[in-house]
């Protein structure tokens, strides 16, 4: 598919697929800047979710008659429409997770408690959500590993030299986004990457925020885990994705135990599945996976490149149109960013200016943006943040700007 300039895409047309965008909100039409919480579904992943249930309901990897073949198949094909999507080597390497959360949890209980040993340390950065810290900071209490962290320049870009200078024989693992939920920024992730393997480090990519915006190639970035969350890629809530190198993965034990995630029990013994089920204990969200996969198909026929060609367009007439305002300070001003613009309107409280763009039907986030370390290091308790989507137009960020005239208005 060749990319589209931002001017040839047909914004239009793929509006229309958004059921839910045609709504009004107190009566305006609703303008939906949320995208980095969660992003809306269009109607053939809806359509293909209750198809599931009206048509094909029953569970996976267990019966031998005709519904449950059926599901098994259309399970399995979504895990291959993942396996495609992110070029990974095999559907082995493709596990069905809840989230980015959940993916990220798990690489840390299970490679983490394996191979990390005290005294020995993590790298992850200033600029992670709590998902990416969390469950590293658990880790280290568990078995005595030493958390470092890569600092931010006032723009919010990373300082690679002072990773290089982290990156030390104790480094076990480095974990890192792509993408900065709370300012956009796009990180230097392959960079990343080849400087810990040069030290023969893993790397984790947390996905979250770049999977819905940014075309990735596992086998390209040569990272050894990526997670990422389908509902924030037109897909599912409660299902995600964690890829990881199968020889890794291979070596990796299990974190939950439970039906599907085992060859043969007994009392004195059990034997796991093979790869991916391995880690799938339970039986699955199996219309989240198939949502998942038709989530993916639609993205990749609007086009990953147009949708960040597209995005980047939408992000330099906000940043220049909002950034305008007297008044508003944005924080995040890294050269390379992805579909986020955090703001601040004078001393105004973030939740003000939340609730007041809601009564004009616009929809952001603020708050912290669970990433209390990034709001710290820029000294404010949290942010107010627009973020788009391919599906967002120029106009609705026109009525982004009006709306806060009215909010420095009403404050005064
Ligand atoms: N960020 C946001 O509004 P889950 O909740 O597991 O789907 O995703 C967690 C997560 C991990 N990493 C990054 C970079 C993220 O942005 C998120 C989710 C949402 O910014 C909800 S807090």
């Amino acid at each position: 598919m060749q990319t589209q300039t931002a001017s040839e895409f047909d914004v239009a047309k793929v509006r229309a697929d958004f059921p839910i965008l045609t709504q009004t909100v107190n009566g305006k039409p609703l303008v939906y800047l949320d995208n980095a919480a969660t992003s809306h579904k269009p109607q053939c992943v809806i359509d293909t979710i209750n198809h599931f249930y009206a048509a094909h309901n029953s569970n996976v990897h267990r019966g031998v008659h005709y519904l449950s073949q059926l599901a098994t198949r259309e399970l399995e094909g979504a895990r291959d429409i993942v396996k495609k999507f992110l070029n990974a080597a095999s559907d082995k390497e493709v596990i069905f997770t809840k989230g980015t959360t959940d993916g990220i949890n798990l690489v840390a209980q299970s490679y983490g408690r394996k191979f990390i040993k005290e005294g020995e340390e993590i790298i992850i950065s200033a600029l992670e959500h709590h998902a990416n810290i969390v469950p590293w900071q658990m880790l280290c209490e568990q078995v005595g590993a030493v958390l470092r962290v890569i600092p931010i320049n006032d723009d919010g870009e990373l300082l690679m030299e002072e990773y290089e200078k982290l990156l030390n024989p104790k480094t076990k693992f480095v974990s890192v986004n792509y993408v900065s939920n709370a300012l956009g920024t796009i990180n230097p992730v392959k960079r990343i990457i080849e400087l810990a393997h040069a030290q023969d480090v893993p790397v984790l990519i947390d996905g979250a925020q770049s999977a819905p915006h940014l075309k990735v190639d596992v086998r390209e970035l040569d990272c050894d885990f990526y997670a990422f969350s389908g509902h924030k890629v037109c897909g599912p809530t409660g299902i995600g994705i964690l890829y990881g190198k199968q020889h890794l993965l291979e070596q990796m034990p299990p974190v939950q135990g439970g039906g599907d995630m085992i060859k043969v029990v007994t009392f004195e013994k059990t034997t796991y599945n093979d790869l991916p089920y391995k880690f799938e204990a339970g039986t699955p969200h199996i219309e989240g996976g198939i949502g998942l996969g038709r989530a993916i198909q639609y993205l990749e026929s609007v086009g990953l490149d147009n949708i960040a060609a597209y995005e980047h367009e939408l992000l330099e007439y906000a940043t220049e149109l909002i950034g305008g305002i007297p008044g508003v300070r944005i924080i995040g001003t890294a050269k390379d960013k992805a579909s986020v613009l955090s703001f601040l309107i004078n001393d105004i409280h973030p939740h003000d200016i939340g609730t007041i763009l809601d009564q004009e039907g616009i929809a952001i986030r603020a708050g912290h943006h669970c990433a209390q370390p990034v709001m710290q290091r820029f000294n404010v308790p949290s942010t107010a943040r627009a973020s788009f989507a391919f599906y967002n137009t120029k106009e609705e960020i026109d009525a982004l700007a009006n709306a806060i005239h009215t909010v420095i208005e009403v404050f005064g």
